[in-house]
C-alpha cells in the first residue's frame, strides 16, 4: 500500500492525494507538517532532507516534490490519459507542471501568507496587492490558452490540472478583487466536477 507523509491541507499534499483519487490508486496517510509536527524528526529528515511535506513511500522507494510523485503515480498506475507517453503529448502538461513551480506558485504563495496567515499586525497590504498583480497576469496567460480548449494540455484532465488545482481554488477563495476572466472561471467549474478535487482540494485554506 502507498503510503503518504503530509498533512491534507497543503497544496503539495493535495495534488498527490487528487492523483491518487483519480486514479482509484488506495494510501495510507500520516498527519506530518503544520501543526502535527514531526517533519523535523530524524526519521523523517532522513526520509526527506528538505523537512517538507509531501514523502511518499511506494515498497523501497521514497519519493519527494510533489509533482515528481504526480509524474511517478501516472507512470506506474496505468495514468497515461493524465501524463501521456508521446513525447510531444507530454510537454504540453509538463510545461504546466514547470509553470505551476516557476511562475504562479510564488505569487499564490504570497497571498496565502499575506491574507490567511497574518495577522492585522504583520499584514502588508502593498505585498498582498503586488502578489495579486501577479497572480492574475499569470491566471490571465491560463485564460488565453484555454480559447480553443478545455483543459491545459488539450481535450481531456491531466496532471497539468492536477498540479495547479489547490491554487486555482484558492484564486477563487480569496478575498480579493478578481476581474471575470470567464475561460478561467469555466475551466475551474470543470475541475470542481471532479470528486477527486471536492474531496482533496476544496479544503478550508489554513
Ligand atoms: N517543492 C516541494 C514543496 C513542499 C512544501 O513546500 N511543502 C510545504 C507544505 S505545502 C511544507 O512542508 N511546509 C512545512 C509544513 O507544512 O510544516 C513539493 O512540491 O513537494
Amino acid at each position: 500500500m502507498l503510503k503518504i507523509w503530509g498533512r491534507a491541507t497543503s497544496s503539495n499534499v493535495q495534488k498527490v492525494l487528487w492523483c491518487c483519487a483519480e486514479l482509484d490508486i488506495p494510501f495510507e496517510r500520516v498527519d506530518i507538517g503544520g501543526p502535527f509536527g514531526g517533519n523535523r524528526d530524524r526519521e523523517y529528515l532522513a526520509m526527506n532532507p528538505n523537512g517538507l511535506v509531501p514523502t511518499v513511500k511506494d515498497g523501497d522507494l521514497i519519493m519527494w516534490e510533489s509533482n515528481t510523485i504526480c509524474r511517478y503515480l501516472a507512470t506506474t498506475r496505468n495514468g497515461e490519459r493524465l501524463y501521456p507517453r508521446d513525447p510531444a503529448g507530454r510537454t504540453h502538461v509538463e510545461r504546466w507542471m514547470d509553470w505551476q513551480l516557476a511562475v504562479i506558485g510564488a505569487p499564490m504563495g504570497q497571498l496565502l501568507f499575506g491574507l490567511v496567515r497574518s495577522t492585522p499586525e504583520t499584514r502588508d497590504p502593498a505585498g498582498i496587492e503586488a502578489a495579486r498583480r501577479r497572480a492574475l497576469t499569470a491566471w490571465t496567460i491560463v485564460e488565453d490558452e484555454l480559447k480553443n480548449q478545455p483543459y491545459l494540455a488539450g481535450a481531456e484532465l491531466s496532471l497539468a490540472e492536477i498540479v495547479l488545482g489547490t491554487q486555482i481554488y484558492r484564486w477563487f477563495a480569496f478575498p480579493i478583487e478578481r476581474p471575470e476572466l470567464p475561460r478561467l472561471r469555466a475551466w475551474y467549474e470543470r475541475l470542481h466536477a471532479r470528486p477527486g478535487f471536492k474531496q482533496h482540494i476544496e479544503t478550508p485554506i489554513t
